[in-house]
């Protein structure tokens, strides 16, 4: 598998093959160091939503490699419309988007660089529409994807690369929610994507906080196309979370064999059930994860002896749901100015553009 997502820097050593197993080595130390950070992130997050009442787990936690398979599949469930109405927005509408955020900066031609940096970049299935309008209107064009699943990541790189291999890619393994994103300078237009509905896993509080770092590493005149689904009827949106083959139903058991495995914990998913619901004060879809029974749990690594009481839960996820309104509230207290936004025809989806300054 080629590696785009690790550099480093192998010097200048005198046989190929030295090279080869310094580079190994040195891959091998960085995914060490990184695992020891992901456990020590999954220990301090179970400390603290175990422990707490309601218990509650971070929705990061879903996404290791089994975990981002499991998303992956569910983007193609026939209930799960967030996808491919987005897919479809972008097909009609990327060459408008990228033109409206790259002539916003003045003077802008061929020859002006634009950047791409997507949060959350997860496979990139999408972003080739909007890179693609993005080389239609720029002769250097950079993809700077983010993500906290290095896998994912990989496969964006390899997607990208193969469709576009004119675009430079500049990855980033990162989890830009417990860490700020910092960017490189760039002398050009930044179009920073955050599509995918992400941005509705958060808590408003959340959400700004994530926009306002955002915004930080912009400037004046760049841009952000945010992706965010909208209200709709309440059948609808539960069926896109608990969809007939039980898709996201294991994507959510998941967490739990995620903490046996990297945790050494002991759940049985069997004794637990996935729960959706729509919380229509919050504006939001609640996953939960249900005991089926009394039982007790213990997490070696966390040191940690839990007991469930039959039909306690475990809150596992929130996704947010907007309205035109709440989109203009969010973007405008965190400093950013509309300039466009599109639909698909039922209303049910919004990617919106917006200028930073
Ligand atoms: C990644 N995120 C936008 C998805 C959503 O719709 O909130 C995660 C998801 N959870 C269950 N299905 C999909």
């Amino acid at each position: 598998m080629a590696t785009y997502v690790q550099t480093v820097d192998i010097g200048h050593f005198a046989t190929a093959e030295e090279r080869e197993a310094l580079t190994r080595e040195a891959l091998t130390r960085q995914a060490l160091t990184r695992q020891a950070l992901t456990r020590e992130a999954l220990t301090r997050e179970v400390r603290r939503g175990l422990s707490a009442r309601p218990r509650s787990l971070s929705p990061w936690m879903f996404y290791d490699a089994e975990g981002s398979r499991l998303f992956e599949r569910i983007t193609t469930l026939p209930e799960y419309y967030p996808t491919r109405t987005e897919r479809a927005i972008l097909a009609g509408h990327a060459d408008a988007i990228v033109a409206r955020s790259h002539n916003a900066a003045l003077h802008r031609d061929r020859s002006s660089p634009l950047r791409l940096v997507e949060l959350g970049a997860g496979t990139a299935s999408k972003t080739c529409m909007l890179l693609e309008a993005a080389l239609r209107v720029s002769d250097d064009v950079a993809y700077v994807p983010v993500d906290v699943c290095p896998d994912a990541l990989e496969l964006a790189c390899q997607n990208v690369a193969c469709a576009l291999p004119e675009v430079r890619m500049q990855p980033i393994v990162r989890n830009y929610v417990t860490h700020p994103l910092q960017l490189d300078p760039f002398d050009g237009t930044t179009l920073a994507l955050y599509i995918g509905t992400s941005i509705g896993n958060f808590t408003p509080e959340e959400a700004r906080l994530i926009l306002r770092n955002l915004g930080s590493q912009l400037q004046i005149g760049d841009a952000l196309l945010l992706g965010t689904d909208m209200v709709k009827d309440e059948p609808t949106l539960l069926a896109a979370y608990d969809d007939r083959e039980q898709i996201t139903a294991a994507f959510n058991l998941n967490i739990l064999h995620r903490l046996n495995r990297e945790l050494g914990a002991n759940f049985d998913a069997a004794c637990f059930r996935h729960r959706a619901l729509w919380n229509s004060v919050e504006s939001r879809i609640e996953m939960h994860l249900e005991s089926a029974q009394e039982q007790r749990i213990s997490i070696e690594h966390a040191d940690l002896d839990l007991h469930f009481l039959q039909g306690e839960t475990i809150h596992t996820e929130n996704s947010y749901k907007f309205t035109d309104k709440s989109i203009r509230a969010l973007l405008g207290d965190v400093g950013f100015e509309i300039r466009g936004a599109w639909k698909d025809c039922r209303g049910w989806y919004t990617l919106t553009l917006a200028c930073f300054g």
